[in-house]
């Protein structure tokens, strides 16, 4: 089999104060497994700068590969563009992958790639690599079994392009990066483009590997990024166990239906330092309206459990959703006013495809007290700036707007007002 030379690319945000801050994952995993095969592998950024217009010359690339979520569509066109109309020596094969391409094919079907690659892209990426791939779409998902047998992460292989991501958290500032104990989501909150799909958990033992290398990389703090971790304590001991072990403290997503005080002791005794969740909000009408299968109680038990044990509470919030009226924004205020979380991101509900809400009212749905209208790009901007793409019945997209900002002047969250800090220079021990 002949050896290719592929390139992944990672497209920037500048709509976000800084997208140097989570290193994308996904990229990094269909990098390692496809390296594995023996094929030369580079992740890049399409755009250093993200201001940036024309792209590099990438005629000595066999495969070009492009990650794409929604709000970076127009960079991916533009790169589409320019490759299509380059003259190469060779047939370069272009594809389409991550959630832009899974929830929005039919958009991606008029442009000029190659392949376009729906859910986990392992698989189809080698396949399309090495000439077995016979349609044009193609939709993966590993099973558990899949997923185990894939390689550990290869973090220090791909060191170049990673360390431009770091931000610091704790007490002590210590360098954090991401990892990730799982895929998927049982729960079917309508608003979530992955609501409902399997759950595949990242064996200990490969976490134990990532962890080395982590380490090595001069890495002391973790946030654990999936949906998943805190969803069973039995999942989660073994992992909080280990980082304890090795003095790594973490932030991770917490849910407050499976929140319970014998939880909320292990994560303050593993050196769990902040938990972000999803309140959502504030109105048990509008958790009803969007099958959160949680009660407002138990977000106000979730955050007096964290307090308790001096955890950081990072409450996740949107208004914006079916049914939202000015007495259920007002009870996501209390929320804040009177959960005691220490901080909280509100975002105004983006309908993005994928979704039940979005696919029910695309469908005509006339239950559903929302209208979307323009098309959703990002749901948080730079400098805390948001916009409104829906209405409800008693609400105009510029009453919803306004809501949103005045909350957010009134309480000046961190997570709106503290711009990202982001180290310039990082101390590895790797050389
Ligand atoms: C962590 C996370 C973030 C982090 C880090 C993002 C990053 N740098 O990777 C932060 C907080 C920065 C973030 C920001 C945003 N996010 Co986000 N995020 C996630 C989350 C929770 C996990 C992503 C992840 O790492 N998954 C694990 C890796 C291994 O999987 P993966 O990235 O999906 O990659 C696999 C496949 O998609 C595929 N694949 C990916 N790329 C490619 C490329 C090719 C060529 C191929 C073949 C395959 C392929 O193969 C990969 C390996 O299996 C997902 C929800 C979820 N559970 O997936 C939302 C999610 C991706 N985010 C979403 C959104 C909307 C946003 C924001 C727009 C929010 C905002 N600001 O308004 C921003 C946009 C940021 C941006 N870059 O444009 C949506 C995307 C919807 C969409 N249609 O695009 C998701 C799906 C959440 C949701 N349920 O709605 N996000």
């Amino acid at each position: 089999m002949d050896k290719k030379k592929v390139l992944l690319i990672s497209l920037r945000s500048p709509f976000l104060d800084s997208d140097r801050v989570y290193p994308p994952l996904g990229l990094l995993y269909l990098a390692t497994y496809v390296g594995q095969s023996g094929h030369e592998v580079d992740i890049e950024d399409a755009f250093e700068n993200p201001q940036e217009q024309i792209i590099k010359d990438y005629s000595d690339y066999d495969v070009i590969g492009v990650s794409i979520m929604t709000p970076q569509k127009e960079q991916a066109q533009k790169i589409i563009n320019q490759l299509k109309n380059r003259e190469t020596d060779k047939k370069q094969i272009l594809v389409a992958g991550g959630p832009h391409a899974q929830f929005y094919t039919s958009e991606l079907e008029e442009e000029n790639w190659d392949y376009i690659v729906k859910g986990d892209g392992e698989k189809p990426l080698l396949d399309i690599i090495e000439g077995r791939a016979t349609e044009r779409i193609i939709s993966s998902n590993l099973t558990q079994e899949e997923y185990n047998k894939l390689p550990v992460p290869n973090r220090i292989k791909f060191w170049n392009f990673l360390k431009k991501y770091t931000h610091t958290f704790g007490n002590d500032k210590r360098n954090a990066t991401t990892f990730l104990s799982g895929k998927g989501c049982p729960m079917g909150c309508t608003f979530c483009e992955n609501a409902r799909t399997p759950i595949r958990q990242t064996p200990i033992e490969k976490a134990k590997k990532e962890f080395d290398e982590i380490q090595r990389l001069g890495f002391n703090a973790i946030y654990i990024i999936d949906d998943l971790f805190t969803i069973s304590i039995d999942n989660v001991k073994p992992f909080a166990e280990e980082l304890k072990k090795r003095d790594i403290i973490y932030k991770c997503n917490g849910h407050a239906k499976f929140m319970t005080p014998e939880f909320a002791d292990l994560l303050a005794d593993t050196g769990c330092v902040e938990v972000g969740f999803g309140v959502e909000s504030g109105s048990q009408k509008i958790l009803d309206n969007v099958n959160k299968q949680t009660t407002v109680e138990q977000c106000y038990e979730f955050v007096r459990l964290m307090n308790e044990r001096e955890i950081r509470v990072k409450s996740f919030l949107m208004i914006g959703l079916p049914g939202e009226t000015y007495e259920t924004i007002e009870k996501t205020e209390k929320f804040i006013r009177e959960s005691g979380t220490d901080d909280f991101q509100l975002t105004i509900y983006t309908p993005y495809k994928g979704t039940a809400i979005r696919d029910n009212l695309d469908k005509g749905c006339k239950e559903i007290d929302l209208v979307v209208e323009k098309e959703a790009f990002a749901h948080f901007r730079t400098k805390g700036k948001s916009e409104s793409v829906v209405r409800t019945n008693a609400l105009s997209s510029e009453q919803i707007l306004q809501e949103r900002n005045r909350i957010v002047e009134k309480y000046k969250p961190a997570s709106h007002t503290k711009s990202r800090e982001d180290p310039s220079f990082f101390n590895t021990s790797l050389k």
